[in-house]
């Protein structure tokens, strides 16, 4: 197999830097009369400065993300012509691409902002809450009740913050009381979305050192799938890259040595307007499946990995759910038929979960909910979990298959 030769272009310097993200402090007052936890009490009234994304992109030109050549030799073999019909295709599409940058921008922006705020102590809600509003505040989406139409930009779908064995789809629901520990390995997953075009992107936090194989592991393994992907490249071969990168590592946890292996029944997707899964899932194993990727697709190459048996359940109190594509005649229960709207005009197919329908003043949902799950209306979707005392890691971002180049759109200078 040739090597990847990635080409790295960075983004447009011509764009907006990021805003100093941290809260800013007013000014300081020279008062010689007071006391010290005055002093205290004003340091502590901070200023939060973010508005819409519109505002640092006057010319609405949102930054590409990272490219990347294609180092399969099928992709290289392109004639002139070819190339040339594959560029028009690729600028007809320049107003989609430049959308999906706007939601990667915003992103960068949310964790910029987070990443040095998450500590131990805190609670799931506070974290949440921190990342939900701060999307709100980037995509003009504060209030959808205020909003003209609510699907047209903001949340892409719940926060994930699953801990040590939860792999995936924990979020707070109402009344959680789950505070992070120094111990805790947290994978923070999260979505933003303008008209339609999601980015989901994610990255693990963790405070003790011992952790680090585990997240390096994970990292890389995200990394080679990501320099795997390709026009008819099969999703099969770059499970078995991923799993070879994952499987080369170990990781010693209070004194036991642990074989890093990849969650075999979890993988990374397709992504469809206002639809998460487009239908194609990402192997994180060798799995036989020779389904191609294809030219202007969407995906989120994800990949977890644990001390685990490497395999996951459902299990636990479900908090994330979406409306599934469906045309049945609406619910005959007046009750669960406006739940249903509420769903249907706030979030359409996009995954919402508790808190988000809380908000809206459906706070009495539990039973419709369950209802319309069991109706088929509504596609619930559990946390999943390895085994009991095992530690879960995960790196996650959106890529574009351009004609002749892979864009990396969610990468930062972070992960
Ligand atoms: C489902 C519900 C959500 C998609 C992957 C994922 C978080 O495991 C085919 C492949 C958000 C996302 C999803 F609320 N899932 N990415 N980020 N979770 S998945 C899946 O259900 S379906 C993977
Ligand atoms: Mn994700
Ligand atoms: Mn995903």
């Amino acid at each position: 197999m040739s090597e990847a030769n990635p080409t790295v272009k960075v983004a447009d310097e011509t764009t907006a830097p990021i805003e100093n993200l941290t809260l800013k402090e007013t000014a300081p007052d020279v008062n010689e009369n007071q006391t010290s936890s005055d002093k205290k009490k004003k340091k502590k009234k901070k200023r939060n400065n973010i508005s819409k994304i519109e505002n640092y992109f006057p010319k609405g030109v949102y930054p590409e993300g990272e490219w990347m050549d294609y180092h399969q030799d099928f992709n290289l073999a392109r004639t002139t012509d070819e190339e040339k019909r594959y560029l028009s295709r690729d600028l007809e599409n320049q107003d989609h691409w430049n959308e999906v940058r706007k939601a990667a921008e915003i992103h960068r922006r949310v964790r910029k902002n987070v990443e040095g705020k998450i500590h131990p102590g805190m609670r799931l809600t506070e974290i949440a809450d921190l990342i939900e509003n701060t999307t709100r505040k980037y995509t003009g989406a504060e209030d959808l009740t205020k909003m003209e139409d609510p699907q047209s930009r903001g949340i892409g779908f719940p926060t994930g913050l699953s801990i040590n064995e939860i792999a995936a789809h924990f979020t707070p629901n109402k009344g959680d009381k789950t505070v992070l520990k120094y111990e805790d390995v947290m994978k923070v997953d999260f979505g933003v979305q303008i008209n339609g075009n999601i980015i989901d992107s994610a990255w693990t936090v963790s405070f003790d050192p011992q952790y680090d194989n585990l997240l390096t592991a994970v990292r890389e393994a995200t990394n080679t799938g990501i320099k795997e992907a390709g026009i008819d490249v099969r999703l099969t071969d770059i499970g078995e890259a991923i799993q070879e990168v994952m499987e080369s590592y170990e990781v010693e946890i209070n004194g036991e040595t642990y074989d890093v292996r990849p969650c075999r029944n979890l993988c990374g997707h397709n992504i469809a307007p206002w639809r998460i899964h487009g239908g194609k899932s990402v192997p994180i194993v060798k799995n036989g499946d020779n389904t191609k990727m294809e030219e202007g697709e969407h995906f989120a190459i994800e990949t977890f990995g644990s001390t685990g048996g490497g395999y996951v359940y459902t299990e636990g109190e479900c908090s994330h759910y979406a409306q599934r594509d469906n045309d049945y005649p609406p619910p005959s229960a007046p009750s669960a038929n406006k739940l249903l709207e509420t769903i249907n005009k706030n979030f359409g197919t996009l995954p919402f979960c508790r808190r988000y329908l809380d908000r809206l003043g459906e706070e009495e949902h539990e039973r419709q909910l369950e209802y319309l799950v069991k109706q088929g209306y509504v596609q619930d979707y559990p946390p999943l979990v390895d085994i009991p005392g095992s530690y879960t890691a995960q790196y996650e971002h959106t890529i574009l298959l351009h004609p002749n180049k892979k864009e990396i759109v969610s990468k930062g200078d972070d992960y």
